[in-house]
């Protein structure tokens, strides 16, 4: 094939621009693991598996009739002199043949997708582990039953037993994913979804709510940890022993007055700073690890004092339209209320898992 001077230069102009769409898209992979691709858990792998065989037949697909095709371009093209092509119009064989091929090839493909749809809408066996998940515009909520424990947009998970989500909303609807771990699954109003997992690993998978739910949809991500079993029951035992918020020592005058500004300020209407025994149905996120929690506004901000002062300063900056009113909070009174927040530490995402955090 020949090809012109000019379209030469035209393409040495995009090599530039596809060597770093590459180098981009490398990235992605690389830093950024809210993807299909690298399944962690069973549920996620049993998509992934399913995903791939159908890519392999696509595949195969593919190059059959993309290759008959150029094929019979070249083959049978026209030439001068040559004759009218054949007429093959209401041959039965053919019809016949080119209807089963296709049929037959969707029966491999239908046959293993609705083989994972039953086996992953199964309830595990064993024993897995009850955790409520409730969505709000724009955070999630996790209770666990079983140790009467509660949580916001941080879900700890052990590896290798089957968690068992009872989802629902407090709201409007919302998805809940994790690409890693598992698929999709929609929370509606009044009704109970459930979804099951095992994680296969330990690590930090983020995940964002995937159905439109208002303004602040695109902040609302959250994060699983995946602990082993020990870390697991380190942090549930931590958790359970928090029935009150973390006493503040005496000396710090600053943690003191944060403590009776959160008090006098409004805070302690929407957010309960215990994460045992907590009361249900509060407008905000349950704040009773936050001083150790990896995030603020619903997985969106790391948790550093610059971002929690930037959150109290006016929430409606950073996330116009959160149900969190500006409180016209003064700097000092900030200050105090992030040292305060600062104290409330149960239990630290086990610093190997927090390093490889996304
Ligand atoms: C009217 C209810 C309301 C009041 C009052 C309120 N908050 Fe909030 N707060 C919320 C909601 C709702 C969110 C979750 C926002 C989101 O990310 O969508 C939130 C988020 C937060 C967060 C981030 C937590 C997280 O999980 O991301 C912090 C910290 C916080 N509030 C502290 C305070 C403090 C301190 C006060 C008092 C000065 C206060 N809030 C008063 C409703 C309230
Ligand atoms: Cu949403």
């Amino acid at each position: 094939m020949r090809i012109s001077p000019a379209a030469r230069r035209h393409l040495r102009r995009f090599t530039p621009l596809l060597g770093l769409a590459l180098l981009v898209l490398a990235g992605c992979a690389e830093n950024y693991p809210q993807t299909t691709l690298a399944p962690k858990g069973d549920f996620a792998r049993a998509v992934d598996t399913l995903f791939r065989s159908t890519v392999r037949w696509a595949v195969v697909v593919f190059v059959l009739v993309e290759g008959a095709l150029i094929y019979a371009i070249l083959r049978y093209r026209s030439r001068p002199g040559g004759r009218e092509a054949s007429q093959f119009h209401g041959n039965a064989l053919l019809e016949v043949i080119w209807t089963v091929i296709p049929a037959a090839i969707l029966v491999f493909i239908a046959v293993p997708t609705v083989r994972t749809i039953f086996r992953t809408a199964e309830a595990p066996a064993g024993d897995p582990l009850v955790i409520e998940v409730i969505g709000h515009q724009w955070w999630w909520e996790f209770r666990y039953p079983e140790h009467n424990i509660t949580t916001a947009s941080e879900m700890f998970v052990p590896v290798g037993r089957p968690v068992d989500l009872r989802m629902r909303t407090a709201d409007v609807l919302h998805s809940f994913w994790v690409p890693q771990l598992a698929a999709k699954r929609d929370v509606f109003y009044g009704r109970d979804n459930r979804m099951w997992f095992t994680a296969e690993e330990a690590g930090v998978f983020p995940g964002q709510c995937a159905e439109f739910c208002g303004i602040q949809h695109g902040r609302m991500a959250h994060r699983v940890i995946a602990a082993e079993p020990a870390d697991f029951d380190a942090w549930v035992a931590q958790m359970s022993a928090a029935s009150s918020p973390v006493p503040v020592s005496q000396d710090d005058s600053l943690a003191l007055e944060g403590q009776a500004l959160f008090a006098s300020r409004a805070c302690a209407g929407c957010h309960a700073l215990q994460a045992a025994n907590a009361p249900t149905g509060l407008i905000g996120p349950n704040l009773a690890n936050i001083g150790a929690r990896l995030t603020i506004a619903a997985g969106s901000l790391d948790n550093t004092d610059e971002n929690l002062a930037r959150w109290l300063r006016n929430p409606q900056e950073y996330k116009q339209g959160v149900q969190m009113p500006n409180l016209g909070l003064s700097e000092n009174e900030i200050t105090a209320l992030v040292v305060y927040l600062r104290t409330q530490r149960v239990a630290a995402v086990p610093p190997a898992l927090a390093a490889t955090a996304p």
